[in-house]
């Protein structure tokens, strides 16, 4: 009598529910490296490197806690390519009386799992994945009944709920958020910590040959390949972060600097996604740092809301908004991403600075990826579908739950604003007032048209007079509307002669 657990690449996490109250003596935990999920979209190199490393880390962990592993490695001659194909080889193998996983993080490999109860002569229980405060359905309840979703409000819930940050049944400081104190611009006078490198092993060199191997003309480089790869690692840079970046953390949540990847951001989500850290068991200790006199509110509070406020929220709305989320495209946007994307080689300061530190690291912090490249997409009409894969394959904590919401909904706002009250478009000006891009570009920041303008301040008024009949009503849009009322209408046709016309060298 055995028990086969299959165990996905982003479940690394020992207490994951479908190995709860197993037997170990009588479980198989059923590990596989496959093409299907290589190739969904052609994931960055790093990214790849440091799921399968941490895939076979995790197998060893396993071993040394008593479990019984059965680990299919990429290029096994058997290997059949896909979760399905390989479930059923090693059904052949151990003979299981039944299969125990944890549901999946998103709808493509939801609906493989629902199809095995049906495909395979063996029962399949699907047990909730229980990493997270919210339910499928306690958000759904959540959510019932509203006009409109907003962030802020369910966090509060789940600020009563986790009892983090709380003084009894109010907010620790009297206020829920202090965002308003996190826009400061760094500069360089500034300590800035660095995360920590692990030098990759002889498992993550193999991993990296592999990579190499099969996968050699995906994005990216693996040369500066430093994540951590085991839960021991990925724990020492919840520390290395705690100790040297929280306390900044809020202050310049929103800031960029030329040649810093990294600032005051944890640089965790990577591990947190896969399951090598515990996203609550994290949040309680940044909640210590601030007790303890460590940290301040505004540092601890903005980083508890990232994890039990946004990351929360998203999930909810990508399980809630099922699987047709993926095609809305409420602007109408049909552009193709230009090359540059891929190559980072652009004169445009801010962009080649983004995607640069992307196809090294696999990582670009929030507001990067929020107001450099999503909002140089959103002006210029790209397809949302393109941008989503695009954010699916390049960033190493990317998985489908939790980048699509962030990209399609957040960053595009081709869910019409399910997510977010609008969409978040911005001129020149707002990339000048958060880092010190500007300063090394080629283009002048206060310039709107001329062969030197910034791109971004033309196409940024290109965008709000394309979209006109679509936002003018929302009253957060009340304020661009209103300046760009203010315009002549030569002015106004300048402005969009010239975004035309930039838009046309994009290819
Ligand atoms: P920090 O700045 O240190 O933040 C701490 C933690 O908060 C993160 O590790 C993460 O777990 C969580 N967090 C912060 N913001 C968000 C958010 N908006 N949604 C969910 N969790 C959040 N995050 C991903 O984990 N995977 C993605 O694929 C992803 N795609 C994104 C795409 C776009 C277009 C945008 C705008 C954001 C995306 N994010 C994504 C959210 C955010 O950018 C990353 O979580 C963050 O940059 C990760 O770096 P960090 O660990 O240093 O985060
Ligand atoms: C992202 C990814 C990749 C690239 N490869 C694998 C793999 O070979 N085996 C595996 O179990 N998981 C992998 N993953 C993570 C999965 O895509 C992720 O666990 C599912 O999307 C969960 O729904
Ligand atoms: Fe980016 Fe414009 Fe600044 Fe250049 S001038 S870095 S294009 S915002």
């Amino acid at each position: 009598m055995t028990i086969l657990v299959p165990v996905f690449g982003d479940q690394l996490s020992l207490n994951i529910s479908s190995l709860r109250g197993q037997d170990k003596r009588r479980s198989v935990v059923l590990l596989v490296e496959v093409h299907q999920e290589a190739l969904y979209v052609k994931h960055h190199k790093a990214k790849l490197v440091y799921i399968f490393s941490a895939m076979r880390h995790h197998a060893e962990l396993l071993r040394s806690e008593g479990w019984d592993v059965d680990y299919v490695t990429l290029d096994d001659p058997e290997n059949s390519g896909s979760f399905t194909g390989e479930l059923a080889r090693a059904i052949e193998r151990h003979s299981p009386h039944q299969i125990c996983a944890t549901e999946a993080g998103e709808w493509r490999v939801k609906e493989m799992l629902v199809s095995w109860q049906d495909r395979f002569d063996v029962p399949v229980t699907l047990r909730s994945d229980d990493r997270f405060l919210a339910s499928h359905s306690e958000f759904e309840a959540w959510a019932k009944g509203r006009k409109q979703l907003r962030m802020e409000f369910f966090y509060r819930d789940m600020r009563r709920k986790s009892g983090l940050l709380m003084d009894g049944n109010e907010p620790v400081g009297g206020q829920w958020n202090f965002d308003i104190e996190n826009r400061k611009r760094a500069n360089r006078d500034n300590t800035i910590p660095r995360p920590l490198h692990f030098p990759p092993d002889k498992i993550t060199r193999e991993v990296m040959e592999l990579v190499e191997t099969y996968f050699g003309d995906h994005i990216g480089s693996t040369k500066s390949f430093g994540f951590a790869v085991t839960r021991g690692d990925a724990l020492n840079q919840q520390a290395h972060f705690l100790n040297h970046a929280l306390a900044h953390f809020g202050d310049y949540q929103d800031a960029m600097l030329s040649d810093e990847p990294f600032l005051w951001h944890s640089i965790l989500s990577p591990y947190i996604n896969s399951g090598l850290i515990d996203p609550i068991e994290l949040c309680k200790q940044v909640e210590r740092c601030y007790r303890n006199g460590n940290v301040p509110i505004n540092a601890a509070e903005g980083f508890i809301r990232q994890i039990i406020g946004w990351r929360e929220y998203v999930r909810g709305i990508y399980w809630m908004a099922g699987p047709d989320y993926v095609r809305r495209n409420e602007l109408g946007a049909t552009r193709s991403l230009p090359d540059f994307y891929w190559t980072g080689q652009t004169d445009m300061h801010c962009l080649s600075q983004a995607i640069g530190q992307t196809l090294e690291h696999a990582y670009a912090h929030h507001i990067q990826r929020l107001m450099i490249t999503g909002n140089f997409a959103l002006l210029i009409g790209a397809n949302p579908q393109e941008v989503h894969e695009w954010y699916l394959a390049v960033y190493a904590d990317a998985y489908e739950w939790v980048e699509l919401p962030n990209t399609l909904g957040m960053s595009q706002f081709a869910d019409g604003g399910m997510l977010a009250s609008k969409p978040y478009a911005a001129s020149g000006a707002y990339i000048n007032r958060m880092s010190d891009y500007c300063r090394a570009c080629r283009y002048e920041v206060k310039s709107k048209t001329g062969p030197d303008a910034c791109p971004f301040n033309a196409l940024y008024w290109d965008f709000i007079g394309r979209n006109e009949e679509k936002l003018r009503s929302n009253p957060r849009m009340a304020m661009p509307y209103k300046n760009w009322d203010r315009m002549s209408p030569e002015d106004q046709s300048a402005l969009r002669r010239q975004a035309r016309k930039f838009v046309e060298t994009l290819g």
